[in-house]
């Protein structure tokens, strides 16, 4: 069954995709980037309302009027809270325990505080969320800074006599059981992901991951695959692979200005072979381990060091986390390495202009839920095949591991083997990788994501136990 036009869909996601801006007296917002804008901007043909905090505070009602309206435009609705509990929320527990935990970071410190900001903003999403969803609504929820609002929310929609789907996305890895337990919340926030009745994770390993943590921690049944029975309800547990929209750039590779400015790009490294790499300024985007390695890699081959060029777009990120600060400070260049570093956001138009002059993409996170900039590069290269150079622990390395060339991002000795591989490759090996990444980024684009995450959702509307997943 289509969910097209058949059922409202709620999407509900910590940050709207909206920036809003006081201007002259009113309010204006416009879309921005990233990960999870990428992956659902694909479903075009889905009617949502998308719920989330708008990222500015704002206290008077008049006020909150007017941000309202100057989202609807959007089909956004504002979830609003005050800075601190935002902040507490988002850079405290979220980013500073949560998100390094679920990437496989040590020496994270638990603090009760930013925990308690966590819950209260998952309460005040829920409350906001159920009363706003009618019976019958699909409900979908991304990513880690909401995983207890499944739970919330099904608690205030069932005293609302309200039924919904509620599905739910994690954008991120879930992390070897044993990991997950060093998380003194480990049992609250997997208690509050099985009120979902759909999960889905990235790839194959995370969801084993997350469904032995489930039988092992809370002694939920998990005999039969892909299904979880907890506390007298079946949960579906899927992998779906998230993507993006390919054909948006190859639209827009054929506009006249990206045809000159490739041009322009092409004359400036005329002669040399050209890496590419994007990556939000993140730990585990593995920005020190990739000049190390690219500073291996000139070392091993110094016949090379006029020859090849770095371009690394690092998209400033979470600036108000200490440890993202830090990171900025600890990645200065070192003199004389041929490497073009931009610390800023580039516009799409010029991220589609790099990504299409050059010869191999390098990718070197440490852990990556998927990493979508993977599957952009190749969208981008019909012309030249280039070359995708990607870290075994990125997510989309259990997909592309035969159409790239894997490395272990930790082993400098390693990815600089694996550059010189990748600028080396006879070309019938190069245009059958990169065949075999065309069609796989082709076939998972983002829209195929939304379309079968929803139709599994929609097929769980009032089924509490009875069906099979
Ligand atoms: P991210 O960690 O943000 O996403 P990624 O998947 O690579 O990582 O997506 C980044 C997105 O931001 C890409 O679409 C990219 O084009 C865009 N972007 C990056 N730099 C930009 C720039 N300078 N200007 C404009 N846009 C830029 C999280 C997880 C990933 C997971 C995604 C989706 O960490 O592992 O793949 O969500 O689930």
């Amino acid at each position: 069954m289509s969910v097209d036009e058949q059922r409202r869909l709620i999407v509900v996601s910590n940050r709207l995709p909206v920036s809003v801006k006081r201007v002259d007296g009113g309010y204006q917002s416009s879309i921005s980037s990233g990960g999870l804008v990428t992956a659902l901007s694909g479903l075009k043909s889905t009617k949502f309302q998308w719920f989330g905090w708008p990222g500015i505070e704002v206290k008077d009602t008049a006020d909150r009027e007017q941000v309202s309206q100057s989202l609807e435009e959007h089909s956004a609705c504002p979830i609003f809270l005050n800075s601190d509990l935002a902040h507490e929320h988002y850079n405290g527990f979220s980013n500073r325990i949560l998100w390094p935990i679920l990437h496989y970071q040590s020496g994270v410190t638990f603090d009760d505080g930013p925990w308690q900001a966590y819950r209260r903003v998952n309460e005040l999403f829920a409350d906001q969320i159920a009363n706003a969803a009618d019976s019958g609504n699909l409900i979908w929820i991304h990513d880690y800074h909401l995983m207890l609002l499944p739970g919330l929310l099904r608690s205030r929609l069932e005293q609302q006599g309200k039924s919904c789907a509620i599905g739910f996305s994690l954008h991120t890895p879930f992390p070897a059981g044993d990991f997950w337990r060093a998380l003194p919340v480990r049992k609250q926030l997997i208690d509050g992901l099985l009120a979902s009745d759909l999960i889905g994770f990235h790839t194959d390993e995370y969801k084993q991951n997350f469904i032995d943590t489930c039988s092992n921690l809370l002694g939920a049944h998990t005999e039969i695959p892909n299904q979880i029975q907890y506390k007298n309800r079946l949960v579906c547990i899927g992998k779906f692979i998230v993507g993006i929209d390919p054909q948006k750039f190859t639209d827009t590779l054929k506009a006249p200005e990206v045809v000159e400015r490739i041009k322009t790009l092409e004359e400036r490294y005329k002669g040399m072979t050209v890496i590419v790499g994007v990556d939000r300024l993140d730990h585990i985007k593995g920005l020190t381990q990739k000049l190390k390695g690219f500073d291996s890699f000139l070392d091993d081959h110094p016949e090379l060091r006029n020859k090849v060029v770095l371009i690394q777009v690092a998209v400033p990120s979470r600036e108000d986390v200490k440890e993202y600060q830090e990171l900025e400070t600890e990645l200065t260049t070192p003199d004389g390495t041929p490497l073009l570093y931009m610390h800023r956001s580039v516009p799409f138009n010029e991220l589609a202009a790099l990504y299409a002059i050059a010869d191999a993409c390098l990718l070197t996170s440490t852990r990556d839920g998927m990493n979508l900039v993977s599957f952009e590069y190749v969208a981008c290269q019909e012309k030249r095949n280039g070359v995708l150079i990607l870290s075994e622990f990125a997510g989309a390395a259990s997909f592309m591991r035969e159409g790239s060339i894997c490395f272990h991002p930790a082993n400098k000795t390693e990815m600089s083997e694996a550059i010189f591989k990748a600028l080396n490759l006879d070309p019938a090996e190069r245009k059958r990788k990169f065949e075999q990444l065309r069609e796989f980024v082709h076939k998972y684009t983002s829209s195929q994501w939304g379309q079968t995450f929803l139709e599994k959702l929609n097929a769980r509307v009032g089924d509490k136990a009875t069906r099979n997943c």
